[in-house]
This record gives C-alpha cells, structure tokens and sequence, in this order.
C-alpha cells in the first residue's frame, strides 16, 4: 500500500543560519513546516567545515543571530573568532532553544522539487525519506556548500593509493595526520586556516600554492566575563550600527584619507590595525580600493609583512602576495600562517609557475617534480552560490529546469527568487549581496523579508507568487553591470565564477551593500510587491 504524502505549508531546505532562522519565523506564522537538513544535525556550513583549524573571520560577538533576546542573553562566545565546534555548538543550542527540533529531519538531502501546477504545490524529493507536498519551498542552502564543492580535474586522482579530502566534507571524527607525508591545494581562507593546524602533527606538509592571498593575523583570544557583560548589554546600539553598515559589521567606515596622510602616518595607521587584527586591517583608509596610491601602499605593507615573518627568502617570495591588486579577491585572516613556513618540515611550491601535471599513485607530480604523499587535502573551494542549485533537481513551470536557467550564469530577482518557480524562495540565491557581507545580518534580512512576503500571501488569499520574466532580467543585468571596471574584474575567484573550469564569468553577488538592498527590498514590498506576478 501506497504512504500517503506528508503535506505541509512549507519545505526549507538546510539546517545553517538562514534555515533555523526561517524554520522559525515560519513557524511562527503557524504554518505547518518541514525542513530536510543532509546532515546529522543543524550547522549548515559550519556543520560539513569541521577541517582542522576551521574558524569565522567575523567577530564572535555579530557572527550571530540578533533576532532573539533570549539567545543574546544565553549564549556566551568563548573566543574574539569562534571555532567551527563552537558555532556549530551555538546553532545546536538556538535550534533547541527555539524548540525547532521537532520540524527539522536529518541525514536527508533534497534531491529535486516539482512543481504541479495545477495543485499550485510543489513536491519535494530526498534521497532517503517519503516525498513531501507544500505550498512553499525556501532554499537556505548557502552559497558555498558541500554538494557543490570544487575538486579540482588532475589527472590521475583514481590512482592515488593514500587519502584524500575535500576541506568542505571533512570526517566527522576528524583525519589523524601524524606521521604522514601531506599535501594541501588551495590558499585561500580556508587553506590559510588549515595548514598551521595540520603543519601541527602531520611529519611532511607540502602547500601547493597557486596563487598567493592578502593575509592579515586575526589576533584570536579567548574574551573575558567583562567584554562579554559590556556587548551583551551594549547590543542594541551594535545591532542598530550593524544594520546601517554597508558589510552588516558594526564598525565604524574607515576614518582617513590615503592622500591626506604622510607615508610615516599612513604606516602608523596601517601596523595600529595590524596590531589590532581582524578584517578591519582591510579598512585604514576610504579610498583603499580606489585610489591606486593607496592600493600599491597597502600592497607593499602586506609583502613586507611576509618578509619580516618567513625567514627563508625562497619561501617568503612565493608566499608574497602578487599578480592581482589587493581587494581583488576575498581577503583572509590567519593564525600563525605565515610562521608555519618557518618549521623545517613545512614547503611551499609555486603551481603557478610549473603547474601540477598529474596526481601519480604515490604523491603530486608538479612539473617532471614528484612530491611523494601519504594524504592529500583539497583547500579548493566551491562552485559557488549557482553549484548549489544546479546540484538540486528543481522543476518548475512547464517542465523548466533551474538549472538549466542558471546553465548562462546567476539570474534570480531580489536575489531571492526566480521567474518560472512560483512559491520557491531563496535565502541569499544568485545576485544577493550576503556573500560580500557579515552573512547573519544578511540572512536575518532575507528570512524577514521572505516571511513577510509569505504572510502577505496568506492573508490575501494570493496562492502564487512569482517575479516576472522582466523584473529578474533587469535586476540580474544590473548586478552584472557592476562587473566592468571593478576590481573583481582583476583576479579569478569564485565571486565572478573563475574558480571553475567552463562556469561563465559573471559576478555572482549584488555588490550595491546592506543599506541599498534592504531599501530596494522595502521598496518592492511597499508597492504591493512590485515586479511580481501575485495570483489568487
Ligand atoms: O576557497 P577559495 P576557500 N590547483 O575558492 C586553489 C568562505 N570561507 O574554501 O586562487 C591548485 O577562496 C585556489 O587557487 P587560485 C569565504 O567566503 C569563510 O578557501 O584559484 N590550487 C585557491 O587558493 C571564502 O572566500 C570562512 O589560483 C587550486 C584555493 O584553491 C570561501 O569560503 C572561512 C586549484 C581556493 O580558494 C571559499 O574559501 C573559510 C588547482 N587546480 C572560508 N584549484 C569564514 O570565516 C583551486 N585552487 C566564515
């Protein structure tokens, strides 16, 4: 006998931020809601990044949810920038707090949603429970994710006879390095985090580097009872400067002007922030990423950097940052990165220069070079923010594949919605700016909106909504119009799709900022959602 199919108002997808968020502003509606979560439990992102020395560049303190005062006042960070445990820690507690357990099933990874149009439901597929049947469907898959990782087409892979490891699927109970010979690909903030931590027990680490980042010391410390007690009763001005923060941080612009300042004051400034530690290293001077005076200063100050720490010329050459201006890619933040170069047993090989030929059963072949291995680590990143939706088999209106609609490059609406896919609402899709911002603030933007929209819905009686075909084509050419001229322009990273072989160069992520795109959201809301079909 046939089970019959669990109906339910509405699917969310993925157990991270943005899916324990909108679980519970959906329920809160007192809509009936599944959510379906690949792994054991909540986490998201940080649930499959446990590789060693996994850790936020974001401060502890706005690294989190601002939404609910019992969670403010019950959680307590332990350090300046969390661990993945205790992040992961922190959404196990909210989820539990916020009694979403109930609504959440896990080890269930959803393999493809349908769309039946005359029902007006969509169906939702997973690869191990019964099929469900809702109105809605929220994607809160993030944008750099493990079902769409990027491992790299090397040659020869099959035939290595040691482990290997993808940064972003990391054993839950953990890899055991000591005594062997490892190998790392990819230096970028994952691979900076990685590398000091397994250069800890592993007896060899060889770190192919292709190119080489801007790194800036995180200066981590565990946070005493007083700072805690000083942000917890400080929050509600943290969160109002957050949220009129162009990143979604609560910091203060940047204060100075590079041409304003003689070359010894600008240095000043520029170890003062150093000393300090975290992004804000980044953010001196106003004009740092447009005037190129500025830019080639902060360039020199970062190679210096790299100088004065690694004490091998050779090393310190290949590890000095180059070839692309700064702000050109994500820029990361290390603990003990560039001091693990100076341990005997820690090399650095330029796969830029002599490129890997092959991956051989004994190790990596990097020219006519063999670099003998017993583990290899891939610190390669993701097919990002588009991956994770073409990995899903999502049908809509007329048989119409996402997929394939993303085949040419990011489209959506709002960056939360796509014509053709009624009902189906994504938290931080293509074209949203979250990637480029403190993601939780983010998130809480487009979980609240989405939840209004919903609820709008609801009390008028709208079964459908769906953006127009013209509404997303104008709002995907206008995140693609910032593209030319800009610095991103520059270098190949995963915002703009060059990190993957045949994946089109297009920008990924509305680069206008938080203040501008939560007033072009409240501007379509307030106009009775404007650029979207509603239909009753
Ligand atoms: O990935 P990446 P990631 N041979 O794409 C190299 C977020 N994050 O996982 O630069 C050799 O940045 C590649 O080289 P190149 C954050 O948003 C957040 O590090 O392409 N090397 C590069 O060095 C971040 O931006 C936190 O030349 C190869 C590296 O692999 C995003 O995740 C912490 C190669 C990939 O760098 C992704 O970071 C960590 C090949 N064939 C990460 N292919 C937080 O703090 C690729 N590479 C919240």
């Amino acid at each position: 006998m046939t089970k019959a199919m669990e109906e339910c108002d509405a699917v969310v997808i993925g157990a991270g931020f943005s899916g324990i968020y909108m679980l519970y502003k959906l329920t809160q509606q007192g809509l009936r809601c599944r959510l379906f979560e690949a792994g054991d439990g909540p986490g998201g992102a940080w649930y499959w990044n446990r590789y060693p020395g996994a850790r936020c560049d974001s401060e502890s303190y706005f690294y989190c949810f601002s939404f609910s005062q019992e969670v403010l006042d019950e959680w307590t960070w332990s350090e300046r920038f969390p661990a993945q445990p205790e992040i992961e820690a922190y959404l196990n507690f909210v989820s539990d707090r916020l009694d979403l357990r109930k609504h959440m099933t896990f080890g269930a990874r959803v393999t493809g949603a349908t769309w039946d149009e005359d029902a007006l439901r969509w169906t939702v597929e997973t690869n191990t429970s019964d099929a469900v049947r809702a109105r809605y469907v929220v994607t809160a898959i993030g944008g750099l994710t493990s079902t769409a990782s990027n491992l790299p087409n090397i040659p020869g892979i099959e035939d290595f006879k040691g482990d290997w490891y993808h940064t972003g699927h990391w054993p839950k109970d953990g890899v055991d390095f000591a005594g062997n010979r490892v190998g790392i690909l990819g230096t970028g903030s994952t691979g900076i985090q990685a590398i000091p931590e397994i250069a800890k027990t592993a007896a060899h680490l060889t770190v192919f580097q292709r190119t080489p980042a801007y790194i800036m010391p995180a200066k981590n410390h565990p946070l005493s009872a007083e700072y805690n007690a000083d942000i917890k009763a400080r929050y509600p001005a943290i969160w109002a400067k957050a949220k009129a923060h162009f990143g979604g941080q609560p910091y203060d612009p940047p204060a100075y002007v590079f041409d304003d300042l003689d070359i010894e004051e600008a240095t000043r400034l520029q170890e003062q922030y150093w000393n300090e530690g975290g992004l804000r290293v980044a953010q001196v001077f106003k004009d740092a990423y447009t005037n190129p005076q500025a830019r080639e200063f902060i360039e020199d100050f970062f190679r210096k950097k790299v100088r004065s720490i690694v004490k091998d010329p050779v090393k310190a050459e290949i590890l000095e940052p180059k070839g692309y201006p700064f702000g050109a890619k994500r820029i990361a933040l290390d603990s003990q990165f560039y001091e693990t170069f100076n341990l005997p047993h820690v090399d650095v090989v330029n796969v830029k220069k002599t490129p890997i030929t092959t991956i051989t059963a004994e190790g990596i072949r990097v020219g006519e070079t063999d670099y003998p291995l017993d583990v290899i680590v891939f610190a390669t990143g993701y097919d990002a923010v588009t991956g994770p939706f073409r990995a899903m088999n999502i049908v809509g209106r007329g048989g119409m594949k996402l997929a394939d609609r993303l085949d040419d490059g990011p489209r959506a609406y709002l960056g939360m919605s796509f014509h053709g896919f009624p009902n189906l609402l994504a938290i931080s899709g293509p074209c949203n700016p979250a990637l480029s911002t403190n993601v939780p603030v983010s998130i809480e933007h487009d979980v609240e909106w989405i939840s209004d929209a919903i609820e709008y819905c609801e009390k008028q009686g709208i079964k459908t909504i769906e953006p127009t075909a013209e509404a997303e084509d104008a709002w995907t050419d206008e995140t693609q119009s910032k593209l030319e001229g800009s610095l991103l322009e520059q270098a190949d990273s995963w915002h703009i799709g060059a990190n993957v072989p045949g994946k089109p160069r297009r920008l990924l992520l509305w680069l206008g900022g938080m203040i501008a795109f939560r007033k072009r959201c409240d501007e379509v809301t307030d106009a009775g959602y404007s650029g979207f079909i509603l239909t009753r």
